[in-house]
């Protein structure tokens, strides 16, 4: 073991030191190692910093050594000893009690650090002030190592630190939507970055770079696969692929996970069955389980879709989700593997209503799941809408592990060209609450395992990474990856201070830049909102691709993927009745909640339209008529892009010259399709409202025929028609 992690140690740091060549392209992320500009700044670090003690061997040690060789030269841009004399004043190393590090430390100062957690603390060693980091395993280390860098790409005083860190959650994961052909599915960055044509023996440099940025926001799993799966994944020769990549991410405290085609055993296997019950179908996974086990001894699990589009499942052979996770999770259970299975169904038939059918499959199988089961609910029940409430699911099931599933990728929210922070959207569904268990029951208390004694907590972000040479398409679409990751080391994080340790690590500490980033920021998901769907419209979008304003889309193979069953718009009003008179699907909430979004006093208004049908000439909060709130609504969404228009030109001296002008050119799109939205949703619903629109919001450029008629062949994810 020790000769391989320090092959893999060697090869780490062969591959990255070729990455500081590179000019300012966003290939190096947040992980950015510049100079520090401001020189007061710059003079006290080089004089506390000259000399470093590193203590451990094992390849995520010497992760640690390298990144702290790179961060550290090259903020402070000068030579740092890591030749272990006397001097040294920061000391990494992980705490064993009788290792050297127990005598720098005492037992009190890693109490509570657990498996992944980690301490930063000012000692007086050798009559130094001296910095020490220290963990009870490695990762820890490599994880405390991370958030010193940290502290000093934001320019944080070093030299009183008390920090004790450890993630609220277990399993912190990106779930790849990525095909075997490198397509990804919602992606819109490039190609899937797995090359697995020429794994295992390429090792792409980008592999360690990934794992380098995951480690760095604490990010411990990736499910590499789409969940719309293929059972290619787990023949021989792909999974000595997945080992290969596996391998690279364990230094990095990443575990990889693999979707499971739930047919696998007739497609792969040769069966005629995939029926959970078959004793031998129960046989096949379990010894599918021992090959991966054999080759990928810490691999996380599996991760299902089943019986929802089109996905096979357990219901196939009229069996339950509880039946099927089941058997996968005995497959995996005797070498600690997890199975995900995803809430996100939808049968053949159509539902009442979409909003209700999770609830309507999982809550009466509420205790029937293993403890290595993790029911995987996306954030609201429809479908990673700009804004939805959160899936009542949350706080439905008091005997069923639940994990929450975010979507990085913004499938729903302009895709790969608007600015937007998801970092606030995923703290307003972190912090609502459910009240499963009373007031304060909020969906993070619901999946850190605070509120029910689960055996494992996850949460999982649809990833938005790609070969696009930035990762992520859009410069500022990054800072959703990277709060992703530190709203699952610590869900009750605020949305604001990730923003602000973003922009610092990514553009710059002066105030100018961040206090201006920070405000787009801040204000951007409620924008987008705005432009798109406000005061809880949902699902108008360009149907398949999702791509720009449809909400006149109504024929479509089924009613639950049109535009027109989510709004309901008529002469007399719009949205849709979720109450006791319509679908009904509030009832799913605890009562608590069910009253609250009843109530058309109480309901936030935000959700107004998601759940209550409302008369155009209705007042709403502002006083203003319904009609007149939506227009200002979108018409605010598009002020506020052009303000940003605005805010980014005058940032124009402060930020290098590809990235400043490669956003500025995405603000121009996320303008142009911000008042697209506005007047193509205006002109429509103004046909059922037949009121005008109102002052200060100009009137649509075209009319509605012209809207309806555009076509966008170059979206995402279609293949281009005549
Ligand atoms: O959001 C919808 C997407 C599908 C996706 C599905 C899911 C992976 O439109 O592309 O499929 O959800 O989450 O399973």
């Amino acid at each position: 073991m020790p000769k391989r992690g320090f092959l893999i140690g060697w090869i780490i740091v062969f591959f990255y030191s070729a990455l500081s060549l590179r000019a300012e392209d966003g290939y190096r992320l947040w992980l950015r190692y510049d100079q520090i500009e401001n020189d007061e700044v710059l003079a006290r670090y080089r004089a506390q910093i000259r000399s470093v003690q590193i203590i451990g061997e094992s390849a995520t040690m010497v992760a640690v050594r390298q990144e702290l060789d790179m961060g550290l030269s090259g903020l402070l841009s000068q030579e740092i000893s890591f030749t272990g004399d006397e001097d040294y004043q920061l000391l990494v190393g992980t705490y064993s009690p009788d290792g050297p590090m127990s005598e720098m430390l005492s037992p009190n100062d890693i109490r509570n650090l657990g498996s992944e957690g980690f301490t930063i603390i000012n000692k007086e060693i050798n009559g130094r002030n001296t910095i020490v980091i220290s963990a009870l395993h490695d990762i820890g280390t490599l994880y405390g190592t991370f958030h010193f860098l940290k502290l000093i790409q934001t320019h944080r005083d070093i030299s009183n630190l008390n920090i004790v860190s450890r993630p609220s959650i277990d399993v912190r994961m990106l779930n790849h939507w990525d095909n075997l052909d490198r397509t990804v599915e919602r992606g819109y960055a490039g190609f899937s970055i797995w090359n697995w044509h020429q794994l295992p023996e390429y090792i792409d440099p980008r592999y360690i770079d990934y794992a380098r940025a995951n480690a760095s926001i604490g990010i411990n799993g990736t499910a590499l696969t789409n969940v719309n799966a293929n059972a290619l994944i787990l023949r021989p020769d792909y999974l000595q692929k997945v080992k290969a990549l596996a391998d690279v991410f364990r230094p990095y405290g990443i575990k990889v996970y693999l979707t499971a085609r739930f047919s696998a055993p007739i497609e792969l296997g040769g069966m005629d069955t995939a029926d959970p019950l078959h004793a031998e179908v129960q046989e096949w996974w379990n010894r599918k389980a021992e090959e991966i086990y054999e080759l990928i001894p810490d691999f996380g699990g599996f991760l299902v879709k089943a019986n929802s589009e089109g996905q096979p499942g357990p219901q196939n052979y009229d069996r339950n989700h509880a039946e099927g996770a089941n058997m996968l999770a005995d497959a995996v259970a005797p070498f600690g593997g997890i199975v995900m299975w995803r809430a996100f169904v939808y049968s053949d038939e159509e539902p009442d209503d979409r909003h209700k059918q999770a609830n309507n499959e999982f809550e009466p199988l509420d205790g029937q799941f293993r403890d290595n089961v993790l029911i995987q609910v996306k954030n609201g029940a429809i479908d990673f809408q700009p804004r939805e409430p959160f899936h009542p699911l949350f706080g439905a099931v008091e005997d069923t592990p639940l994990m929450l599933e975010l979507q990085i990728t913004m499938e729903y929210l302009g895709q790969g060209t608007h600015l937007v922070y998801l970092g606030s959207l995923f703290r307003e569904v972190l912090e609502s609450d459910t009240y499963m268990k009373g007031k304060g029951s909020t969906v993070s208390k619901v999946i850190d395992g605070s509120l029910t004694d689960q055996k494992v907590t996850a949460i999982a972000g649809v990833s938005n990474i790609g070969t696009d040479r930035n990762w992520t398409s859009h410069p500022f679409h990054q800072a959703n990856w990277y709060a992703f990751g530190r709203l699952a080391w610590d869900p009750e994080m605020s949305d604001r201070d990730i923003a602000n340790d973003w922009i610092k690590m990514t553009f710059s500490n002066k105030e100018a830049v961040v206090d201006t980033l920070e405000q787009m920021m801040m204000a951007s998901h409620q924008a987008v909102v705005n432009y798109m769907t406000p005061l809880g419209l949902h699902h108008i979008m360009g149907a398949g691709h999702h791509y720009g304003p449809g909400p006149w889309v109504s024929k479509m193979p089924r009613a639950d993927w049109t535009s027109t069953y989510y709004h309901k718009a008529d002469s007399l009003g719009v949205g849709f009745d979720r109450t006791e008179s319509g679908s009904d699907a509030i009832s799913q909430y605890h009562k608590q909640v069910t009253k609250e979004f009843a109530s058309r006093e109480d309901i936030p208004e935000k959700y107004l339209l998601w759940f209550h049908r409302v008369r155009w000439d209705e007042k709403v909060s502002s006083g203003r008529t319904l009609w007149d709130e939506l227009c200002y609504r979108y018409q605010e969404g598009v002020e506020t892009v052009e303000g940003f228009v605005r805010s980014w030109n005058d940032l124009e001296k402060d930020i290098d010259k590809e990235r400043w002008q490669h956003v500025a050119s995405l603000l121009q799109i996320q303008l142009r399709e911000a008042i697209w939205w506005r007047d193509a949703c205006l002109s429509y619903f103004q046909t059922f409202s037949d009121m005008s629109i109102p002052e200060g919001v100009p009137e649509p450029a075209h009319d509605l025929e012209y809207y309806e008629s555009l076509v966008y062949p170059y979206s995402p994810g279609i293949r281009p028609r005549w």
